[in-house]
């Protein structure tokens, strides 16, 4: 049977280091959904549809990838569409207690969800979204952190 995975995230924006995860998780699952959610303790610079648009622009070259958008609990975007297995990164240590708390919730939420952890290439362990954000805000060179269209986009955003 076709193993199909989520990789949920806020991606604002997209980097090459969720990108790197895609890539691995493409590679191992027959179809990989990247979806979108607002984490309510962020306050995201891009709107969801924006960084849809910007997630769909950065994989457009693997097949296998789909990208959606997703509001509520994530174990009940995956149990619509019939998927148990979520796709996360780990870039460092520090990501474990995290990455451990919503594994947790999740399975106390939805026993049968498995959560895949794949390790982040090394020139990416640094990478955040917020690293990027802050960055480009004071106009700083995020060219080899981020996409180009992220980067135009994120120059458009710290224009005004
Ligand atoms: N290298 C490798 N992996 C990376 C990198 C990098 N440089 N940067 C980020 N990642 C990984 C992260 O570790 C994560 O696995 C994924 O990419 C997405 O990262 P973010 O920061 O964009 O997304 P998060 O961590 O803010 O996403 C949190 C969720 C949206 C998944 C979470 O809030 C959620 O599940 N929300 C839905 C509500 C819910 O179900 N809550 C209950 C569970 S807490």
């Amino acid at each position: 049977m076709p193993t199909t995975a989520i990789c949920p995230g806020s991606f604002d924006p997209i980097t090459y280091g969720h990108l790197d995860i895609i890539r691995r998780g493409a590679k191992i699952f027959d179809h990989v959904i990247v979806a979108v959610f607002n984490n309510q303790s962020k306050s995201p610079l891009f709107t969801v549809e924006e960084r849809l648009q910007l997630i769909e622009e950065a994989t457009k070259d693997l097949p296998n990838v789909s990208c959606d958008v997703s509001q509520g609990l994530l174990v009940d975007y995956a149990k619509s569409k019939h998927v148990d297995v979520i796709l996360r990164g780990l870039r460092a240590v520090s990501d474990f207690e995290y990455e451990m708390q919503i594994t947790s919730m999740n399975r106390k939420l939805e026993e049968d969800i498995e959560t895949f952890f794949v390790m982040t290439n090394n020139q990416y362990s640094f990478l955040s979204s917020s690293i990027v954000k802050e960055v480009a805000k004071y106009d700083s060179n995020v060219s080899d952190l981020v996409p180009d269209a992220v980067e135009v986009a994120l120059k458009e955003k710290f224009k005004s």
